[in-house]
């Protein structure tokens, strides 16, 4: 009973702020819509928190994957193809995966976890180090200290260090959990 109470299907208030706050880190020029230029910007930021120059290798790695990103975002989320995702699709879209079944959701998961993670991970080490999570939330715009504390509840075993398994499992909970104090609720800040 708890759990269906936990993991309900109607998208409820804690649900929809947490996937505001994902679509607002995603935003980066802050306009209210989802573009190719948000992505770029990501890139660049990314980057230059780690001292990669823009005619680097590293570079094109992480613009190519950001490019991913944008094209599985727009490919989902644009409903109406205008080459923009507004909040109104971001949130249509995410009401249509917390309705959609497990495997639906575990195929999606694991693209967008795979491509996020792998993307966060700068040394290709397989796991997430503070430094390399703080980065990201950097380039999501989520304040350092808020980066640190949500590091603390994503990092499950407190081995210093977030898993993919970790990372997957806060992806599950910020679409899917009810309980305000999941860990996963963190992923991407205060919500
Ligand atoms: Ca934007
Ligand atoms: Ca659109
Ligand atoms: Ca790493
Ligand atoms: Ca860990």
């Amino acid at each position: 009973m708890i759990l269906l109470m936990l993991y309900s299907n109607i998208m409820t208030s804690l649900q929809r702020r947490k996937f505001v706050q994902y679509f607002n880190c995603l935003d980066d020029d802050h306009n209210g819509i989802l573009e190719i230029g948000d992505f770029t910007n990501m890139a660049n930021t990314l980057c230059s928190l780690r001292g990669w120059h823009l005619d680097s290798d590293k570079y094109r790695d992480v613009h190519f994957n950001l490019m991913l990103f944008w094209n599985s975002i727009h490919a989902f989320a644009d409903k109406n193809r205008d080459g923009i995702v507004t909040l109104s699709e971001w949130i249509a879209h995410k009401e249509y995966l917390v309705n959609a079944s497990r495997d639906v959701y575990d195929d999606y998961i694991k693209f967008f976890s795979y491509g996020l993670f792998d993307l966060a991970d700068e040394n290709h080490d397989g796991s997430l180090s503070q430094l390399e999570y703080r980065h990201l939330m950097q380039a999501f715009h989520v304040g350092d200290m808020m980066a640190r504390v949500a590091f603390e509840k994503l990092d499950l075993n407190h081995d210093g260090a977030i898993s993919r398994y970790e990372f997957e499992n806060a992806l599950y909970e910020l679409h899917f959990s009810n309980d305000p104090d999941a860990p996963g609720n963190w992923l991407f800040g205060e919500f």
